[in-house]
């Protein structure tokens, strides 16, 4: 048998493929066999459902001290274009979210040098208080190992504290790729791969629900992202605690991280999807972020081992500052249009994707 043969055949008995085969496959340019594989994988996953949200970004400010190579995004405290948003501000948004239909805020934001651990809470309470049937998923790993720093607190208790304050979830952000040699040309200032892998396992222990994302398409080798997918398929392994699988196609426009390509190719995009549907053989949902891929992209990938959309947005500010070119919201009937033209079943979820509707 071939290698590819024998990949097809693991796949097909539901076992688990190695790293090495992973390899294989990013090596391979037979997108059509892969993405059959993954569209197989995910089938027996999810049937022909692919979910969506109502949701809205909101991102309190992004001043941060870290300032990673490949972020548009972040400004340094009195920069111009530097921006902190009023508590009142962000309840505002989150109101009007909920009177919209939005059944989740998604709120991350850079490492403000200023602001204080209790900000954050108070954020939490006046959100919940404010728009109560709301789903705050909020925080990456790197802002949660940040608000220990500043506030003396451990992991543990930032985490306690946020869940009482009304912390329902955690999103993704922040893995970046988790291998150390990349993360120190992209990202030098973040925390380790090791870290984040260690707060994401910490939430996960406390009860919460996290994604992952990767962000591809820089100086990172397949290899990296075989390692990166490599380390949270073991995580999950150990606690089951994520949902969704996020890579991330690269922004480079307005980024500081000058490279000779300009972004991701659509080939690349729809194999790294496919190849995480196949390998994650533990993660039940694989995300195609339409904000950094495109709508048309993201509509093929469904073809592809891809079972959710994402969500509404409404304001995206993180791909758009780094020159993505997509629209900032979709509207719902936008998502269920893409969704129905590929000839699957879109299906409205909750976070912790719970489905709400189905069209
Ligand atoms: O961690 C920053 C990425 C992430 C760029 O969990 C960039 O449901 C591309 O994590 N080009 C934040 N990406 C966004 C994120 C996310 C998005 C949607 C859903 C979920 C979820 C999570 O954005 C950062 C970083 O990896 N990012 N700059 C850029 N130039
Ligand atoms: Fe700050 Fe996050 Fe941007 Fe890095 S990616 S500079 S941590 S906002």
């Amino acid at each position: 048998m071939t290698t590819f043969e024998i990949i097809a055949a693991k796949v097909r008995a539901g076992q688990r493929i190695t790293p090495d085969e992973a390899l294989f496959l990013f090596d391979s340019n037979d997108l059509l066999a892969i993405g059959e594989l993954a569209a197989l994988a995910n089938a027996r996953k999810n049937g022909a459902n692919v979910f969506f949200n109502v949701n809205r970004h909101i991102n309190p400010t992004n001043v941060c001290v870290n300032r990673c190579a490949f972020c548009a995004f972040s400004r340094t405290a009195g920069e111009d274009g530097a921006y902190t948003l009023a508590l009142g501000e962000i309840c505002r948004r989150a109101r009007e979210a909920e009177e919209e239909g939005a059944t989740e805020v998604h709120i991350v934001g850079g490492l403000h040098p200023d602001l204080a651990f209790e900000f954050y809470e108070e954020t939490l309470k006046a959100i919940r208080n404010t728009a109560p049937k709301l789903h705050i998923k909020a925080f990456t790993a790197v802002e949660i190992e940040y608000f220990a720093r500043i506030s003396g607190l451990t992991i543990e208790q930032v985490l306690e504290r946020l869940m009482n304050a009304g912390l329902g979830s955690m999103p993704g952000g922040g893995a970046e790729i988790l291998v150390e040699e990349v993360r120190q040309k992209i990202c030098p200032e973040k925390i380790s791969g090791e870290r984040w892998l260690e707060i994401i396992r910490l939430a996960h222990l406390a009860g919460l629900k996290t994604n992952a994302t990767m962000l591809y398409g820089h100086v990172e080798a397949v290899s990296d992202r075989v390692a990166h997918m490599e380390m949270l398929r073991t995580l999950q392994d150990e606690t089951g605690g994520f949902q969704a699988f996020i890579p991330l196609a690269f922004q480079a426009e307005n980024s500081d991280l000058k490279l000779d390509i300009k972004g991701t190719s659509g080939l690349d995009d729809l194999k790294t999807l496919a190849i995480a549907r196949i390998f994650l053989d533990n993660f039940d949902h694989i995300k195609a972020y339409w904000i950094m891929l495109g709508e048309k992209i993201a509509q093929v990938s469904l073809a592809f081992g891809v079972n959710d959309l994402d969500g509404t947005v409404v304001e995206e500010k993180i791909g758009h500052d780094a020159g993505a070119k997509t629209p900032q919201a979709l509207t719902k009937e936008g998502i269920i249009r893409l969704i129905k033209t590929a000839g699957k079943i879109p299906v409205e979820r909750d976070t912790l994707y719970h489905p709400i509707r189905s069209f």
